[in-house]
């Protein structure tokens, strides 16, 4: 939910795309509040893109407007959280997919957070339940983070795992995305071994699978 006036006024920026106000209010409050640069995407650019993606599916914005407010928290996005490289230690990377959709905004932040807190990725992109169960068969990750922002999408999860189950892979899936915040027992019904309902959590489970980084 969107709380205070500059967060409102944030919202307003990106669906008149006004790009340059909305980096400025966005950095002003980095600076304002004194908040780490996680909390600004998390208390601003999600509630924003959440509100924005409910008016256009009650029908008050247009989906021009959706695309440009991505695109735009997207450039936010990498502006904050510029790409980082890990070199890759023996411990076993991360996998990390978008299932599916097109939607990469959560992946991208997930990543940031995760190579910020030392771990090394093997990055899917985008890819379907049969793509990514051939490639854990392949690299047998210690455990893989799915990203989805498409019910369809979080569904798909389902077969991904019960793939897995077939062959004995030991793999855990850790889910996450829109429809695992809206609905909170999803995970369950797909069966994934854990789910985050922010960014911050993907290092949280990840040390609960893999330990934390020396
Ligand atoms: C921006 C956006 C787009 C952009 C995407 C741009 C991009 N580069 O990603 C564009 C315009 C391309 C787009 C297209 C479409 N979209 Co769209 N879109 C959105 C919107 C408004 C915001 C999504 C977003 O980026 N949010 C910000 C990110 C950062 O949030 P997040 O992914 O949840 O990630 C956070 C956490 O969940 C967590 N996290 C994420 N993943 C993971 C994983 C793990 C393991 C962990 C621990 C944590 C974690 O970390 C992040 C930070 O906290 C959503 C609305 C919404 N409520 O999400 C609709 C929404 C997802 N879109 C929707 C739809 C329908 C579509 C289209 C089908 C529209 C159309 N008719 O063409 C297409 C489909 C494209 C496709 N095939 O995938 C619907 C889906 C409905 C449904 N029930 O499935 C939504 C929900 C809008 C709505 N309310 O109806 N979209």
């Amino acid at each position: 939910m969107l709380q205070s006036g500059q967060e409102r006024q944030f919202r307003e920026a990106l669906i008149s795309s006004s790009d340059d106000e909305a980096r400025s209010i966005i950095w002003k409050a980095k600076e304002d509040l004194k908040l780490t640069r996680l909390e600004i995407i998390e208390r601003y650019v999600v509630p924003a893109l959440d509100s924005i993606g409910a008016d256009w599916h009650e029908g008050e914005l247009a989906l021009s407007q959706v695309y440009v407010s991505g695109r735009i928290c997207e450039t936010i996005i990498n502006e904050l959280l510029p790409e980082k490289r890990v070199d890759p230690g023996s411990r076993p990377g991360i996998g990390l997919v978008v299932l599916n959709d097109h939607h990469a905004l959560g992946k991208r932040i997930v990543s940031s957070v995760l190579k910020a807190g030392g771990y090394s990725l093997i990055d899917y992109g985008i890819m379907s339940a049969g793509q990514l169960f051939q490639r854990i068969r392949e690299d047998n990750p210690a455990l893989v983070m799915v990203s989805v922002l498409m019910l369809s999408s979080a569904l798909e999860v389902k077969n991904a795992i019960s793939n897995l189950a077939d062959c004995n892979c030991s793999t855990k899936i850790a889910v996450g995305g829109a429809p695992f915040r809206l609905d909170r027992q999803l995970w369950l019904e797909v069966g994934a071994d854990a789910v985050g309902f922010s960014a911050a959590d993907s290092l949280k489970i990840a040390e609960q699978y893999l330990g934390g980084v020396e």
